[in-house]
């Protein structure tokens, strides 16, 4: 398998830290999305979305989206489930994953590439170029604020994102948290919840990739 990667992006990072916590083998290219090599003939031929991560395996195969990717590896490793370890529970780790990736992930997304000089053209990643909206990046900054005030109510009487173990959603989270830093939005000192979660999971060997 070929794990098409950049290293600096926060999408394939959520698949880089489930890669490392399932302890699985794969081979990593590195994908210069600043020198534009996403959008190569050769790497669109791979993904016609021109995004990273990327999953190419062995019978070629391509597997697009972080979410659809992770739910791959954990089909063939189930060991160490990050999904839930029976069903309520992955229905639940589906749900709240879910949820940051639109009200976190969306929202850090809208207020980067909508107010960052170098993305003028490319308010959204894929294969169309859309201009930049600066009210978006407004509303995303908001959007991260209510985000966060969520997310320190639910540590508030709970572990993890979901019951009392470490699981994908987990994973979003922290990715989230780190990429809002991106546009100036850190965890408010007195939010104790977040911060002792925020503490807690980033120390995992996983989570330094
Ligand atoms: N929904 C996709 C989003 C992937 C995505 O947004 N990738 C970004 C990097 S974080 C990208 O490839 N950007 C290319 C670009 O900006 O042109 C996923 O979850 O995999």
């Amino acid at each position: 398998m070929k794990f098409y990667d950049c290293s600096t992006a926060p999408s394939p990072r959520r698949v880089r830290i489930f890669i490392a916590e399932k302890n699985i083998d794969v081979e990593t290219i590195e994908v210069n999305l600043m020198k534009g090599e996403h959008l190569t003939p050769e790497y669109k031929a791979k993904n016609p979305n021109l995004e990273v991560p990327l999953l190419e395996l062995e019978n070629g195969t391509t597997i697009a989206q972080a979410n659809a990717i992770c739910r791959y590896l954990e089909d063939i490793k189930p060991e160490n489930p990050l999904h839930g370890r029976d069903s309520i529970e992955s229905a639940l780790v589906d749900g709240a994953n879910t949820k940051i990736m639109l009200d976190g992930f969306m929202a850090a997304a809208e207020a980067f590439r909508n107010s960052t000089p170098g993305m003028k053209n490319r308010a959204m990643p894929g294969p169309h170029n859309y201009s930049q909206i600066p009210e978006l990046a407004q509303r995303g900054l908001l959007r991260l604020d209510n985000f966060l005030a969520g997310l320190e109510i639910h540590f508030e009487s709970n572990e993890y994102m979901v019951n009392d173990y470490f699981s994908v959603a987990d994973i979003s989270a922290l990715v989230c948290i780190d990429f809002a830093k991106w546009v100036k939005k850190t965890i408010p000192e007195d939010y104790e919840n977040l911060n002792r979660w925020y503490k807690t999971v980033s120390t995992r060997p996983s989570c330094k990739l």
